[in-house]
C-alpha cells in the first residue's frame, strides 16, 4: 500500500503501479483514463479483497452460525463500521448499504416522499443528476408537493443568494448535488443546511463525486442524510451508502420488505429489524461490501486531505490549458479553485461524440453526452458536452495526452493546429 505524509504530493508513479488496468493499452496507445466521474479503476486490493472473500470465506451473512457465517457477518459489519468513520457518522447503525447513489436516494424519495401534503415544497438544484430529480418528480406525481430550483449564479455555481431565493416557509425537503458532475464546482452545503434547518426542512446531499475527492464529514455539513457510491472510488460496482441521522432513520418506514429486515413476522403484519438492517431487505452485496473496506483503506493510507490536493491541482493544470486552446469552452466556475476533478467542453464545433471517439483512438477515455443531468444542459444551452475527469492516478502528462488529442480532432474536422 502506498502511504503519503499528509501535505506531500501523491506518488503517482508508485499508486499507478497498483492499477493493473492503467498498463493496458487502448487502440495500441497507453490507456489515458479520464472518465473518473462515471467510474473509477480498481486497485489490485480491491480485486484480491473480491477473490479472497470468494475463496476463504463466502457465506450468507447476518443468519448462519457456522463459521463462514460468523467471519462473512463480521467482516461485512467491519466495512460499516468503516464507512461510518469515512464520513464522520455518530454510529456505524447510521450506515446503511444499497445498490448505489440513485437507490440511496430513491430510498429517501419513497419514505420521506410519502410524509408530503399538495403545496409542500421540494428544493433540488438546476445541476442536479437525474438520480436527484427524477425520483422527486415521481414524489409530486404521487404526492401533489411542488419541485422548487436553485439556480446558477453568474458564474454557473450554487451560491447562497439562489439557495436563498428558492428555501422558504414552506420548503420540507432540500436535496442538492455537493460536487456537481458536469460543473465541478462545490456547492456551499453547510450554509444551505442551515437554511434548510431555519425552515424546519430535511437536509440531503448527493455527494456521489464530492466523496470521493474531498474530505466530507456529516458533521461539518450539518446535514441530515447523504448519499454516495463505492465505485466512484476505487470500489466495486453495486455498492452504494445512505447516511443518515440515527433518529431521523429510525422514524422512517421501511423502503424494501423481505428477509432481514424484520423482527417478528405473522400472517397479518411484521415489526421492523433495529437499525441499519431495517433498511437491508434480502441478501446483499456481501462480496463487494468487503471490497468496499479495502478502496476505504486506499483512501484512508493517502489520505483524503492528500486527494484532495492532487485532484485540485491537476484540475487546475487542466483548465489551464485548455482555456489556451483556441475554440474550447469551459464550462463551470471560472476560478479553477472554485473546482475540482470535472471538466466539461466543448471544442470548436465538433459534436462531443465525435470528440470522444476520436480521443478514444488515442487510447483517451472521456465521456460525452448529456451526463444524466438533461435540465442542466439546457441551462447550459448544450445539448451535450465532452467531459475529462481526474483521480488519484491521473498525471500532467494524460493533461498533455489530452490536449494534444484535441488538437489532432481540430485537424481532422479541417481546423489549423496551433494553440
Ligand atoms: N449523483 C451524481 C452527482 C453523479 O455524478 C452520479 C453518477 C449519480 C448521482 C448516480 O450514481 P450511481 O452510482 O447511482 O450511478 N454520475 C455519472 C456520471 O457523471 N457519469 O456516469 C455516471
Amino acid at each position: 500500500m502506498t502511504t503519503t505524509k499528509a501535505g506531500a504530493p501523491l506518488d503517482t508513479a508508485a499508486i499507478r503501479a497498483q492499477f493493473p488496468i492503467l498498463s493496458r493499452e487502448v487502440h495500441g496507445q497507453p490507456l489515458v483514463y479520464l472518465d473518473n466521474a462515471a467510474t473509477t479503476q480498481k486497485p489490485q486490493s480491491v480485486i484480491d479483497a473480491l477473490t479472497n472473500y470468494y475463496s476463504t470465506m463466502n457465506a450468507n451473512i447476518h443468519r448462519g452460525l457456522h463459521t463462514l457465517a460468523e467471519e462473512a457477518t463480521a467482516a461485512y459489519e467491519d466495512v460499516r463500521k468503516q464507512v461510518a468513520a469515512f464520513v464522520g457518522a455518530a454510529s456505524h447503525r447510521e450506515i446503511v448499504f444499497t445498490r448505489n447513489t440513485t437507490e440511496s436516494l430513491n430510498l429517501l424519495a419513497y419514505t420521506l416522499g410519502a410524509r408530503l401534503r399538495p403545496g409542500d415544497e421540494i428544493v433540488l438544484t438546476t445541476a442536479e443528476h437525474h438520480s436527484n430529480l427524477v425520483p422527486w418528480q415521481l414524489v409530486t406525481q404521487r404526492t401533489g408537493a411542488v419541485l422548487r430550483f436553485i439556480e446558477l449564479n453568474d458564474d454557473q455555481q450554487i451560491d447562497v443568494d439562489t439557495a436563498r431565493a428558492a428555501i422558504n416557509a414552506n420548503t420540507r425537503i432540500v436535496s442538492i448535488v455537493h460536487m456537481s458532475n458536469v460543473l465541478g464546482s462545490i456547492a456551499p452545503v453547510a450554509e444551505i443546511s442551515e437554511m434548510a434547518r431555519a425552515v424546519g426542512a430535511t437536509m440531503i446531499v448527493d455527494a456521489a463525486q464530492s466523496a470521493p475527492h474531498i474530505p466530507v464529514d456529516v458533521n461539518d455539513l450539518g446535514v441530515d442524510y447523504l448519499a454516495f457510491s463505492a465505485h466512484k472510488m476505487l470500489g466495486p460496482t453495486g455498492v452504494g451508502v445512505l447516511w443518515g441521522r440515527q433518529e431521523l432513520l429510525a422514524d422512517l418506514d421501511p423502503f424494501l420488505g423481505g428477509g432481514e429486515m424484520i423482527s417478528v413476522v405473522t400472517r397479518e403484519e411484521s415489526s421492523w429489524a433495529a437499525l441499519p438492517h431495517k433498511f437491508e431487505a434480502g441478501t446483499p452485496n456481501i462480496a463487494d461490501v468487503i471490497a468496499f473496506g479495502a478502496a476505504l483503506d486506499f483512501l484512508n493510507d493517502l489520505g483524503m486531505d492528500a486527494v484532495a490536493a492532487h485532484d485540485a491541482e491537476l484540475t487546475h493544470y487542466a483548465v489551464e490549458r485548455l482555456s489556451r486552446l483556441e475554440g474550447l469552452d469551459i464550462y463551470g466556475p471560472s476560478d479553477p479553485a472554485e473546482r475540482s476533478a470535472v471538466i466539461a467542453f466543448n471544442y470548436r464545433d465538433i459534436h462531443s461524440h465525435d470528440v470522444a471517439t476520436i480521443l478514444d483512438r488515442s487510447g483517451i477515455a472521456v465521456r460525452a453526452g448529456h451526463h444524466c443531468a438533461q435540465p442542466l444542459m439546457r441551462t447550459l444551452g448544450v445539448p451535450a458536452t465532452a467531459r475529462a475527469s481526474f483521480y488519484l492516478y491521473n498525471e500532467r502528462s494524460e493533461v498533455d495526452a489530452l490536449v494534444d488529442g484535441l488538437l489532432d480532432a481540430g485537424e481532422r474536422f479541417g481546423f489549423e493546429r496551433g494553440v
